[in-house]
């Protein structure tokens, strides 16, 4: 078992941050036998491309002369970072000064069931296990100081990319980890709103990671809360956090999922899946199912939920059958919400934050309303509402029955 971030394939150092991106460029060697070979000087070259930009922030951090940060007027506070499709404890309006949030994640990489009735699994590359990875929570004027740990048992380099951030790649830069190691990087929320964050090891590893799993989203809130148009306070009383992934699994010639020893082992066949543009899966919260059934969501009558919809690679159209989105924000919180959405949209490598309150009990789907993803790739989850039903607002009039002819 080779360990990707040592391919043995080029000599490479700890400052060459590039590591991810040389195996990119020479697993696109390795598998261009199985491509038409036009094909591989492309991905090649846009690799280059990728490298270089890495190179340059890598430049930018050394020859820096900045000052230190200001800290002072800051709280330490840590935050515990939970799986999806739940939020951490915070508060909607701040209380006190600026905090600066301490959080940890770990980049784990497990095999997971993508659908049980097919069997497709993947060799998912994640933040804290899961897939999307924790919903961060702070508000506007806070610093995130993330702790990201590498575990020595991983076979890839990771970091993170943060869309909230500014500078660096959004960290990316900052934050490259090899197994066994861990570092802190520490950013300013400058922007009220919702953003996804993702790994963005260089090249083709960029989107292998992200495709893999290893993206989640940040929820920077407005010191004051969320405000309608007309600055009235907007509270909500639970978050259903949803990522939805797009998978591209391999298959063999008959059809059937592949399946991997370790992380990494599918790479160069994933990346022949990915060019397709095609996903094999789009499913919400890692797996086909994830949110329906035993683990659909919960709500009652009278409940008003604040739905987050993180999709880091790809557009996608929420739409909540039978309800609505009554406030979206599908850009920043500062703008004033769309009101009475029927589908919104999430372009891909953003989060989008959706209000609602329900007033009817009964099964709802929440579903990516491009329909063939949502019922075919596995886009849907389920909100399983308790409540009195308000016949003022549907009511079965005559039962289905045989018409006289
Ligand atoms: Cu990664």
């Amino acid at each position: 078992m080779t360990k990707i971030i040592n391919p043995g394939l080029v000599k490479t150092s700890r400052r060459n941050v590039l590591r991810g991106t040389v195996l990119a460029g020479a697993a696109a060697v390795v598998g261009a036998g199985a491509m038409a070979a036009s094909r591989a000087p492309r991905l090649t070259k846009a690799n280059t491309t990728s490298a270089n930009l890495y190179k340059a922030a890598s430049q930018q951090l050394s020859e820096t002369t900045a000052k230190p940060a200001d800290l002072s007027g800051y709280t330490r506070v840590r935050q515990e970072l939970v799986a999806p499709p739940f939020a951490p404890a915070h508060e909607q309006v701040a209380t006190g000064g600026p905090k600066i949030i301490e959080i940890t994640m770990k980049t784990t990489e497990r095999l997971m069931v993508v659908d049980e009735d097919t069997g497709a699994s993947i060799w998912a590359l994640t933040y804290n296990g899961s897939v999307p990875g924790p919903l961060i929570i702070c508000h506007e004027g806070d610093m995130v100081e993330l702790t990201l740990r590498n575990p020595t048992d991983s076979m890839m380099e990771h970091n993170i990319d943060f869309h909230a951030s500014t500078g660096a790649l959004g960290g990316g830069g900052l934050t490259h980890v090899y197994p066994g190691e861990e570092t802190i990087l520490r950013w300013k929320a400058t922007k009220p709103g919702c953003f996804t964050y993702h790994c963005a090891p260089g090249g083709a590893m960029i989107p292998y990671h992200v495709t893999h799993g290893m993206n989640g989203a940040v929820m920077v809130l407005p010191r004051d809360g969320l405000r309608d148009g007309n600055g009235n306070p907007l509270n909500y009383d639970s978050i259903a956090y949803i990522g939805e992934q797009d998978y591209y699994l391999p298959m063999d010639e008959n059809g059937d999922f592949r399946s991997y020893e370790a992380a990494g082992d599918d790479y160069a066949d994933s990346l022949n899946a990915m060019r397709t543009l095609t996903p094999t899966h789009s499913v919400f919260n890692g797996a086909v199912g994830a949110l329906t059934g035993e683990r659909a969501l919960r709500a009652k009558v009278g409940e008003t939920v604040l739905m987050i919809h993180n999709q880091a690679n790809r557009d996608s159209r929420p739409h909540l059958i039978g309800g609505h989105g009554n406030f979206v924000w599908e850009s920043s919180f500062t703008d004033a919400p769309m009101t009475g959405m029927e589908t919104w949209f999430v372009r891909g490598g953003s989060a989008v934050a959706a209000m609602y309150t329900f007033e009817q009990p009964g099964v709802y789907a929440y579903v990516n309303h491009n329909l063939i993803e949502g019922a075919m790739l596995g886009a849907t989850a389920h909100f399983v509402v308790e409540g009195d039903w308000d016949n003022g607002l549907m009511e079965q009039v005559v039962a289905p029955h045989a018409f006289a002819t």
